[in-house]
């Protein structure tokens, strides 16, 4: 069987992958069965680009990374990765903040990988490529002479032309995606997004469901929605800590119910909307005052890039209001946990809250909503109110489908959720289960796995 070569801005550790999320689970694990690198940088922030590899051995796997400079970390990671690729891909044009320093530094970047990547590849290995930081990996390797299959996917959304053309970069963007042999997208609606830029703009011919052929290339454009670890994920709503109980007993005795949101504290994710839409149902629904709760957790991220400052004032101002507005000596209406929370710990919290609230403005899938069904009790489950923007709508639309701009569709859908009888609660529940499971981290590998090897 040919190695897996898998390549990201960040490794996950190979040797302690259980305690971070079910993609890194699942990747480690095809790793260490099948043999091959996992490449990336080291995550130090005062390296040389370009300098000494560090090679850690786990099983058949090897975790190679590589350093990257000060200047890099703040042009092509914070610049241009996600001051740039990340707004534009989320549809957020008025964020992009475009500096030519930023590409240029990218595209060294990229370069720099693969003359460390190159000599360490085997003829038959399959090189999958993951993420927007990534882009114009393929295009380096093969400048190499590197002739092994390349496989891209692309975890976040892909816009559609117009918006993509906002960008100075666009055609070398869309030009360095054709020198893999598999392009990997969340949705249907992301693989439109590049079919119709190939069409509109490279007249590109369609030679079959999935495989296109433009100039002299041919590469496969096809949707792999990635999945969770669900089973894994539900067996930890088991081990809830004592503090996680007595949280959770103590709701019980108060007859308080529980909203539950979790996302990295992103604009992308569509938070100070979700608090305005708690805020409009209690205004609607006194009768709910003391009886519920929204719990928000949001650790930090990215919180070099301006924007991301911008949005973490927004939200604490927006707590502080609506908990000063409505807070009682005995009831807190919103808890915002600015703060990172062991993944043992957020299963049963997930499992004992009666909403799952999950509302991104743009989502390349969200995780997070595939974790919260997984996480509930079949026999009396909770209700996923879920945005339509999220990847994850496209498979799960037995949740309660919501514009997450629109404030009160969303304070609706809460009462609803809050007020739906048992067997629609089960009924709903049981649908999303399924596809849960069956669409698992698995099936996404093995899908995405059995493209690239196939293409030859
Ligand atoms: C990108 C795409 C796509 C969150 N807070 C804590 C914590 N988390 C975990 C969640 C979930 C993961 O982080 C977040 O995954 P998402 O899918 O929601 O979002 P992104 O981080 O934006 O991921 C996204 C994904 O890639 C995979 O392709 O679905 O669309 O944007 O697992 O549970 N985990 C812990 N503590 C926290 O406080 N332990």
């Amino acid at each position: 069987m040919s190695r897996l070569v898998v390549v990201s801005n960040r490794v996950a550790n190979l040797r302690s992958a259980n305690h971070a999320g079910g993609l890194a689970v699942g990747l480690a694990d095809t790793l260490k069965q099948r043999e091959g690198i996992w490449f990336g940088w080291n995550g130090a922030a005062d390296g040389v680009t370009g300098g000494e590899a560090q090679v850690e051995r786990v099983g058949r796997a090897e975790q190679v990374t590589v350093p990257l400079s000060r200047e890099d970390i703040a042009n092509y990671y914070l610049g241009y990765a996600n001051s740039v690729l990340w707004p534009l891909f989320h549809y957020r044009l008025d964020l992009v903040d475009y500096r030519p320093a930023f590409f240029e530094s990218y595209q060294r970047v990229n370069e720099t990988f693969a003359r460390q990547l190159a000599p360490l590849l085997k003829a038959d290995d399959l090189v999958w490529v993951h993420d927007y930081h990534l882009i114009p990996l393929a295009r380096c390797l093969r400048k190499l002479g590197c002739r092994q299959r390349i496989g891209f996917f692309l975890h976040i959304p892909f816009p559609p032309p117009d918006i993509l053309v906002a960008s100075p970069n666009h055609a070398e963007l869309v030009d360095a995606l054709l020198d893999y042999d598999v392009v990997g997208f969340q949705t249907h609606t992301d693989a439109g997004n590049l079919k119709a830029y190939l069409g509109e703009r490279l007249s590109a011919v369609q030679l079959g469901d999935t495989r296109f052929q433009v100039g002299g290339r041919n590469v496969t454009i096809d949707r792999f929605p990635i999945g969770i670890d669900a089973s894994g994920f539900a067996a930890m709503t088991r081990q809830a800590d004592d503090e996680v109980q007595i949280d959770l007993m103590r709701r019980r005795v108060l007859g308080r119910r529980q909203i539950i949101g979790v996302d990295r504290l992103d604009y992308s994710k569509g938070l100070p909307e979700r608090l305005k839409a708690f805020d409009r149902l209690m205004a609607q629904h006194p009768e709910l005052e003391k009886s519920v709760t929204y719990l928000q957790v949001a650790p930090p991220t990215r919180e070099e890039v301006g924007a991301y400052g911008d949005i973490r004032a927004e939200l604490e101002a927006l707590v502080g209001a609506i908990n000063g507005r409505l807070a009682d000596f005995n009831w807190t209406p919103i808890r915002y946990i600015h703060r990172s929370v062991d993944r043992s710990k957020l299963a049963p919290l997930m499992r004992g809250s009666q909403v799952g609230f999950v509302t991104p403005l743009r989502d390349g899938m969200n995780l997070v909503a595939k974790e919260y069904v997984a996480a509930q009790d079949p026999e009396d489950p909770g209700v996923l109110v879920l945005s339509r923007f999220a990847g994850a709508a496209e498979e799960m639309d037995e949740a309660l489908l919501v514009n997450p701009y629109d404030i009160d569709e969303m304070a609706r859908s809460l009462h609803r959720a809050l007020t739906m009888p048992l067997a629609e609660r089960r009924q709903r529940h049981a649908a999303l289960l399924e596809q849960v499971l069956r669409h698992d981290s698995k099936a996404w590998l093995d899908a995405f796995l059995s493209a690239l090897a196939h293409r030859r």
